[in-house]
């Protein structure tokens, strides 16, 4: 990343924290970003959405790193082994019948194999992942940009949000059991670092880190890179899926958007 775009966003950030409440420790995103882990939850709590929007810009990108910096596998965590039949099914079969499906306000549905998705643009990335709990691997992930993809389903204006309906259960609910879910939003989704992951460190994505596709948001906290996807969703309010808040551990009080 040039360096000036750097130093516009240091200040940025410290003015926006000067201004707003005053956080402990380390602030700093560039110098020590291992350290921010837990303050990046401080910084999520504390200031909106929209500030934390203006700060970040819509396509900074978040760093990526050399092979060589790749020095422990990624650690499964959440869902690692999902137990649904559905999902067993198709896991049995090397998953050939999957299909991802694109729904919701688009002008044209889509359907796709995991072929189609792998003749699609492809990018790879390395990037670190940061959990909510407090660790972090850094990790090179392949896939499909998800924006080029939402163009082929042709986006309808009103459309604000992507939502990933995911096949593993977290609990059963009342109405049957409660699944994983998150959602971003379309700025998120068009980044040029969003995409629909299907490799690993250059093998296939493993069962235990969300075969046969999951979503890499590298901006934002791990719980928001959905696992297991079974569909996309294009909506423009996020009311009318679990419990309202946007995903699975929203539901439960996190914060939906997650930025670093
Ligand atoms: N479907 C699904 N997606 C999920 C989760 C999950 O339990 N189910 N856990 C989330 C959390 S908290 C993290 S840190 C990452 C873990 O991804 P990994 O297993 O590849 O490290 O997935 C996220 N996506
Ligand atoms: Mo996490």
């Amino acid at each position: 990343m040039p360096n000036f775009q750097l130093s516009r966003r240091r200040f940025l950030t410290g003015a926006a924290v000067a201004s707003t409440v005053p956080l402990s420790g380390c602030f700093d995103f560039l110098g020590d970003r291992d350290g921010t882990v837990r303050n990046v939850l401080e910084t999520a709590n504390s200031l909106t959405y929209r500030a934390q929007r203006l700060l970040l810009g819509s396509d900074d990108l978040a760093r990526e790193y050399a092979a060589s910096e790749i020095r422990q596998p990624q650690r499964p965590n959440g869902s690692t082994n999902p137990r649904d039949g559905d999902y067993l099914a198709l896991a049995r079969n090397g998953f050939t019948d999957y299909r991802l499906e694109v729904k919701g306000l688009v002008d044209k549905p889509l359907t796709l194999s995991l072929d189609e998705i792998r003749a699609m643009p492809a990018r790879t990335q390395i990037t670190r992942h940061d959990c909510v709990e407090g660790w972090s691997c850094i990790a090179q992930w392949t896939g499909t940009p998800l924006g080029p993809l939402l163009d082929r389903a042709g986006v309808k204006p009103a459309a604000r949000f992507a939502l990933f309906e995911c096949f593993d259960t977290m609990e059963s609910g009342f109405n049957g059991p409660i699944k994983y879910y998150e959602s971003i939003d379309l700025r998120d989704a068009r980044h040029p670092q969003t995409i629909l992951a299907y490799g690993l460190n250059g093998e296939t994505l493993p069962v235990s880190n969300g075969a046969p596709l999951r979503v890499r948001v590298e901006r934002q906290l791990g719980y928001k890179m959905a696992k297991f996807i079974r569909s996309i969703t294009l909506t423009d309010t996020l009311d009318s899926f679990g419990k309202g808040g946007g995903g699975y551990w929203e539901d439960h009080g996190y914060e939906w958007f997650a930025g670093i």
